[in-house]
């Protein structure tokens, strides 16, 4: 059996193989100086917001906040490459379409407007007005707005989202499918649901104070990788940092700091997590009731001995309503329910219990690992519950910390890029604006896959994104583009959407973030954009556009505008001349944004008020609310372990990633080279196949709906993951993830519980 693509993981995350990493990435952009150079202003005052994440930047940021994945996002950017339309003419879109993701983005920047010609089947340069000209016409046409679908992929720019917003809303829908839908959609539900406010409550600041910090369902050394150095620092000064992950994330056991110069002249690294739990997948619920059952036992116990009292009771009867219902619901929840499906042990459960009781101050992040299941909301309600057993919300050092994923998917929310929008925003835009805004509710990302696949939706418009290889049954998905009337791409590099094309295809490349952006007058416009701790701060590019024709997404958003809707109502172009206008409509309409454009020229930018945050609750009663829900019945991970050839298969995002941008074949922390098609699993179970490590498999989907999903010709990766779990990356993985199965509420994909078989090829 071939294992060469099997190697040694990283010893540590971060240290000298990530600088050389970036050397690589620097190099391999055919741009070293330019990448390099933008390195230096990347979350800086004043330079550009990192394309990358969206953790936060700093006060005191060292010279430049050093992260490897943040190089590699930037040099992608500022690669050289270019795909112009000279490498159009040379390539059918069929022929296009058999490159591998990774393939088609290695072929560079966008440089031109370009059309589809069915005749050809290639696409042709088009000149911007006939573009718009026809991509109006096209959205006037038909008998009602609802027929379009606007995506919003999270890089955009709080300026574009708003103006994209409006224009949409101006148009006459709330057809706003957007990638938090497939995301951490489950986090703005549930905390909106406990605490009111649907965002994280702490601060970057909060993590030099917390005492204890869980890192929940998330892979920070490579998705957040600046997260690494704050908890690094926490763990010196003696946080506890307790990990739930069914994979043992080389991030979260050790970590080397390469802004820190004597650890890495010495070879050192800190550990990070000082308990790391591995539950089954989708367990956690069942694992964070184990632990407020802990809790409550020990409350019992101190009571019974006079001890001082382990819960908050101060705070749960001055903010919280619903506890009465929540004991009840731990108490009936038996410890054998709790280990059978979080797969922990009751010792395991009870120490992470002592840990948080011992904390006075706790946060609790989670990202993906937690979001995208089938119970993602019940889940997020019992971590919210656990930590309202301590007053662990609205205290410095302590809180909710969804760490969310775009730079800036937050802020494109906050100014309302959001399908259900709420009355107060739709009120504030009316009185602003003076048109009617449509009051029904829209679709989200599955709505709009529906009513593209059953033909009421004829137009896709996407605003960044790669939205057929980001969806749930990618084949389903590109066949539902493939009969609409109208796509519109706004991008950077050519992707698979954009070879999918109904009958008129656009695609319309834009300005990067780390390009410098010009309004007529010749002067650099600012754009803004929110982080994970609801910072705003501004972002200014500095490196030459890739290519002379390119607009910014603010700009060509205006432009579809004032060919759709027309200018009589709101002049587009002015808007897209000067930014300062459209931040005045955004204070004018989200609260928060009060002198909006002076604030956001500040070093690092200002913070929206979170209420809940202040102890301040926006839900029904105007309290914290702890929720009562029952343990699911059964995981997919726990029907998976009925059945030998059964395993709950979660998608994830190897080291060399950016979400469906594939930079590299390799992910060095779990020990992968050269190779993207495996499937990671247990060593137990890959004997209980009868298969060995680097076997060839295909994996099924065993959804109940009919249809057949295969993924075939992957290779086994013996792993340290429980068994019945299995792991595989994104997006290769995504036919088989079933569009019919989304999470509770939610409504999101669950790409981190399938239930698959896993079939030899030998053996067929
Ligand atoms: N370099 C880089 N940075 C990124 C991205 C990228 O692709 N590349 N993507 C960005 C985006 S859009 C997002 S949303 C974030 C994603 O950030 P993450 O959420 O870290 O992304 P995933 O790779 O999906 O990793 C999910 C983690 O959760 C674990 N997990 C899976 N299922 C479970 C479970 O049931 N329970 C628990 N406890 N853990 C589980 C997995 O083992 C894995 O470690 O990162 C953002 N930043
Ligand atoms: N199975 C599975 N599916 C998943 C996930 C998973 O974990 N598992 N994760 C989900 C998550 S968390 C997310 S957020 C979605 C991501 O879904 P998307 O946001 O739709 O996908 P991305 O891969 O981030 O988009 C990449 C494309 O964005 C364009 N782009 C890059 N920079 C810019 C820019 O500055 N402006 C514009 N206009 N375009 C730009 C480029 O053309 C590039 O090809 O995928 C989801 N899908
Ligand atoms: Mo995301």
């Amino acid at each position: 059996m071939d294992t060469g693509f099997i190697g040694k993981k990283s010893s540590a995350a971060g240290g000298w193989g990530a600088l050389k990493s970036c050397g690589k990435q620097l190099l391999n952009s055919g741009s070293p100086l330019s990448g390099a150079r933008a390195m230096l202003k990347a979350n800086q005052p004043d330079g550009f917001d990192c394309p990358g994440c969206a953790w936060g930047d700093p006060e005191h940021g060292s010279s430049f906040e050093f992260c490897e994945n943040g190089v590699k996002a930037v040099s992608w950017e500022a690669t050289e490459k270019r795909a112009t339309p000279a490498f159009f003419a040379a390539h059918t879109v069929s022929e296009l379409r058999r490159q591998s993701d990774y393939e088609l983005e290695l072929n560079g920047r966008l440089t031109h407007p370009m059309r589809y010609d069915a005749a050809s089947d290639r696409y042709l340069p088009v000149t911007w007005q006939d573009a718009f000209a026809e991509i109006g016409d096209i959205l006037k046409g038909f008998d009602s707005p609802d027929r379009a679908e606007f995506y919003t992929s999270g890089r955009a720019s709080n300026e574009a989202a708003f103006l994209y917003q409006l224009f949409v809303r101006a148009y006459g829908t709330n057809n706003f499918p957007d990638c938090s839908n497939m995301c951490h959609e489950a986090s703005g539900v549930a905390l909106r649901q406990s605490i009111g406010v649907g965002k994280g409550t702490v601060l970057l600041e909060d993590f030099e104070k917390a005492d204890a910090i869980f890192v929940i369902g998330q892979n920070p050394g490579t998705n957040h990788p600046r997260m690494l150095g704050d908890l690094r620092r926490a763990a010196v000064r003696g946080a506890q940092i307790v990990v739930f992950n069914p994979v043992k994330e080389r991030g979260l056991e050790r970590f080397s700091d390469p802004q820190d110069k004597l650890q890495m002249l010495r070879g050192g690294a800190t550990d990070i997590a000082s308990d790391y739990l591995q539950p089954q997948l989708g367990g956690d619920m069942a694992a964070v009731r184990g632990m407020s059952k802990a809790v409550l036992a020990a409350e019992a116990a101190a009571v019974a001995a006079g001890r001082p009292s382990v819960l908050d009771h101060a705070f749960i009867a001055e903010h919280c309503e619903g506890f009465d219902a929540y004991l009840a619901a731990v108490e009936a929840t038996s410890w054998d329910e709790i280990i059978s499906q979080s797969g922990l042990t009751r010792e395991a459960i009870e120490r992470a219990a002592d840990v948080y009781m011992q904390a006075e101050r706790v946060i609790c992040t989670w990202a993906m690992g937690i979001t995208q299941h089938l119970h993602s909301v019940a889940t997020i309600r019992e971590i919210s519950n656990f930590m309202f057993l301590r007053g662990n919300v609205g205290k410095p050092g302590a809180g909710l910390c969804p760490v969310r994923g775009h730079s800036n998917v937050q802020g494109d929310r906050t100014v309302g890029i959001n399908e259900k929008p709420p009355a107060a925003f739709l009120d504030a835009l009316e009185k602003e604006f003076g048109f009617a805004v449509p009051r029904a509710n829209g679709h989200n990302v599955i709505a709009a896959i529906g009513a593209m696949l059953d033909g009421s939706a004829q137009a896709f418009i996407g605003l960044g994104g790669n939205f057929a290889r980001a969806t749930p049954d990618s084949a389903l998905v590109e066949q539902a583009l493939r009969k609409l009337k109208l796509t519109v791409h706004v991008a950077t590099k050519p992707n698979h959407s954009h070879l999918m094309p109904g009958d008129v295809s656009f695609i319309l490349p834009c300005l990067g973030r780390t390009e410098i952006d010009l309004n007529s007058a010749g002067n650099s416009q600012l754009v803004s954009v929110e982080d994970s701790m609801s910072m705003v701060h501004g972002s200014a590019g500095i490196n030459r556009p890739a290519s002379p024709h390119l607009l910014s997404e603010v700009a060509i958003v205006a432009g579809m505008a004032a060919s759709t809707v027309g200018s009589d109502m709101i002049n587009w172009a002015a808007l897209a001349d000067d930014y300062d206008l459209i931040r005045k409509h955004i204070e004018a309409t989200i609260p928060g944004f009060e002198d909006f454009n002076a604030r956001l020229r500040k070093p690092r930018g200002f913070h929206l008020r979170n209420t809940a945050a202040h102890r301040e609750w926006v839900t029904p009663t105007g309290k914290a609310s702890f929720s009562d829900i029952a343990l699911p019945s059964e995981t997919v991970n726990q029907a998976a372990l009925k059945r030998h050839d059964h395993f709950a298969l979660q998608t994830f995002r190897s080291h060399d990633q950016y979400n469906t941008t594939v930079y590299g074949l390799d992910d060095r922390y779990r020990g992968v080279y050269g190779e993207r098609q495996v499937i990671f699993m247990h060593p137990d179970d890959v004997k209980a196949l009868s298969a060995k490590a680097g076997e060839r498999v295909d994996v099924v989907c065993e959804y109940t709906d009919g249809i057949a999903r295969v993924a075939s010709d992957f290779r086994l990766v013996p792993y340290d993951i429980p068994r019945g779990s299995i792991a595989g990356y994104y997006p290769e993985l995504n036919v088989l993830v079933p569009i019919g199965s989304a999470g509770e509420e939610s409504d999101t994909p669950t790409s981190k519980s399938v239930m698959v078989s896993v079939r030899r090829r030998e053996a067929a």
